[in-house]
């Protein structure tokens, strides 16, 4: 149930301002945005210094803007900003405070220009490509709750700064119930001199899945672009995204997300071998990015083409509205946060679209270690979203989840509509899915065991045992039966897995790494007379070790702390 007020909706005052006219979207690539930057009512120079403003200034709504063309102000041409270590007072203070809000060092944004320059990160191969003339308008949309104002402004600019005019028609800021001071009066002072900004404020906090309905409500163009807060388009971001949806407007478009430093805000360049990654899941419903497979990379017409991804990491994409509303837009049972990316990825493919990557589109984002913000109490936010995913999208492989969180699955609300909404739309099955669209996808039904990983040493009381983290080393605890940390995946392909997590053996530690499929330093061999786990590579056997305080890798021998019992071990 969307909530929202309609007082609420801020509307400019003015005729846009624009960077430039653009007649002719097929011939001029945008690449000098930079120098069609919007004035601004508040200019503040770098040069008059220090770099970072004094509190009372940013909340009046001013922020860094460097003078065209000076290469050497903080953060131009995507730089980090190393903030000194020895600050004291105040500055001290700001910076630490920076951090407990934002999760990431508002601190150094804050003295970045809101207009900073970008290093091109896309494939030379991208400047040449020719854009269908009709391309749609979009509305570009951007959920926040409560964002760091240079932050927040600078996701604004990049959009104004290096969108063509006559694709970008209005941008949407769509606020979830912010309480920090400077997203009321003073966004709607400063926004409205950029002329395309419309605010939408929720009533009440609703999460970013129904603030997302919110903007998509308000929105008048025919394409939604949906962005975080803290993002940063880069030069020609917009044009390829659009091109694709021209083309057919059941293709969902992400751009590739390029990572920007929480600490340093850092833009990345393109590296030599620099190759596009396309999004999975696990069975903990979790995303994760995997690299293109082969079969899709000779598909491909160029280097730069679009390329099929099964799914999408969840922020950053453009969707035809039409579309969208057909497809039931996101559940609006989720609450908070998550899921709600795997639920459009899977109907996106389930009910007749595609969803794509779009190798020349280079968006930034800033990642962090957690979320800054509050959360509902008492709540499994995430686990309530999964759960309603599971049992309407994933049919019977919706079981492998239930397996992987234990019995009880919590109260996750009202599924009948959305059962439904698939029914209407007729959409194909999850295996279909599965089997054509994600088929490298590890199935646990295909596991030659599953569960516990029992040693024979020591009273048989002490199981294989490892977070579920890269690099987290492997050890030994007492058998709980809980699953959790001890539950592993034997694959038939010799892998001892967790979820997209593998036990690897390189000499050192026995660790758990991403999983590649090319056996080497993670490949087991289980004999189920002996019982012992002979590692690929090395020819050594995983033991527990004399002292029960983890696992070593020893030659093969008569010792019962080399013998490990598989729960249904099934080698066939
Ligand atoms: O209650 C809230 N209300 C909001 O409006 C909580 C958050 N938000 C806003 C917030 O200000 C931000 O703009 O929602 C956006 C996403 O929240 P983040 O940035 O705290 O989370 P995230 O970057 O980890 O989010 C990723 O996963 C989410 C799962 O629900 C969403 O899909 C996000 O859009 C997604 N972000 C991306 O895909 C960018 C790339 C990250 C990756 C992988
Ligand atoms: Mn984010």
């Amino acid at each position: 149930d969307i909530i929202e007020d309609a007082n609420h909706v801020f509307q400019p005052q003015q005729a846009p301002v624009q960077p430039q006219e653009l007649n002719d979207v097929a011939d001029e690539p945008l690449d000098n945005a930079e120098e069609r930057r919007p004035p601004l009512a508040i200019r503040r120079d770098h040069k008059q210094g220090p770099w970072a403003l004094p509190q009372n200034k940013l909340d009046e709504g001013q922020g860094v803007i460097a003078l065209p063309g000076d290469v050497n102000a903080p953060g131009e041409n995507g730089k980090g900003v190393i903030v000194p270590t020895n600050l004291t007072g105040d500055a001290k203070r700001r910076l630490d405070i920076g951090w407990q809000n934002n999760a990431f060092n508002q601190y150094a944004s804050d003295m970045i220009s809101l207009h900073r320059s970008l290093p091109d990160m896309r494939d030379p191969g991208c400047k040449t490509q020719k854009f269908r003339r009709d391309l749609p308008q979009t509305s570009v949309i951007i959920c926040f709750h409560n964002e760091a104002w240079s932050v927040l402004m600078r996701t604004v600019h990049s959009v104004i700064d290096r969108s063509p005019k006559n694709l970008l028609k209005e941008i949407i800021l769509v606020d979830d119930f912010s309480d920090m001071k400077h997203l009321k009066e003073q966004l709607e002072d400063y926004t409205r001199k950029l002329g395309i900004v419309k605010i939408v404020r929720a009533s009440k906090r609703e999460g970013l899945i129904r603030a997302r309905l919110l903007g998509a409500k308000f929105a008048t163009a025919p394409v939604l672009t949906y962005l975080d807060s803290h993002c940063e388009c880069s030069t020609g971001w917009l044009e390829p995204l659009l091109d694709r949806i021209a083309e057919a407007d059941t293709n969902v478009v992400c751009p590739v997300i390029d990572v920007i430093s929480d600490s340093t805000f850092e833009y990345p360049h393109r590296r030599a071998g620099y190759t596009v990654n396309v999004g999975g899941f696990d069975w903990n419903l979790q995303f994760s990015w995997h690299s293109l497979p082969q079969r899709d990379k000779d598909a491909r017409k160029q280097s730069w083409s679009a390329v099929p991804s099964p799914t999408m990491a969840g922020g950053l994409f453009s969707i035809s509205k039409a579309y969208f509303e057909k497809l039931g837009l996101y559940d609006s049972g989720f609450d908070i946060w998550g899921a709600e990316n795997l639920e459009l990825s899977f109907k996106v493919w389930m009910c007749g679209g595609r969803l794509e990557i779009v190798p020349c589109s280079h968006v930034g984002h800033v990642f962090r270690k957690r979320s800054p913000y509050k959360w509902l109490k008492g709540v499994n936010v995430l686990k309530k979203n999964s759960v309603r995913l599971a049992k309407v999208w994933m049919d019977e492989y919706a079981q492998y989840y239930f397996d992987r969180i234990g019995p009880d699955l919590g109260d996750y609300g009202d599924i009948s509509e959305r059962v439904e909404l698939r029914r209407s739309l007729n959409c194909k099955s999850f295996d279909w899915y599965v089997k054509n669209i994600y088929p490298d996808l590890f199935i646990p039904g295909d596991a030659a065991a599953s569960g516990e990983v029992r040693n024979s040493g020591f009273e048989r009381k002490w199981c294989l045992d490892s977070a579920a983290t890269v690099h987290a080393t492997v050890s030994v605890y007492p058998c709980h039966g809980q699953g959790g940390n001890q539950y592993w995946l034997f694959s038939k392909t010799g892998e001892i897995r967790r979820d997209e997590l593998c036990l690897d053996y390189s000499g050192g530690d026995v660790v758990l790494y991403s999983c590649h499929g090319s056996k080497g330093n993670q490949y087991w061999r289980y004999d189920p007379m002996t019982k012992q786990l002979r590692h690929g590579s090395s020819e050594k056997c995983l033991a527990i070790n004399e002292y029960k305080t983890g696992v070593t890798m020893e030659t093969c021998g008569p010792t019962s702390r080399q013998q490990w019992n598989f729960v249904n071990y099934n080698a066939s």
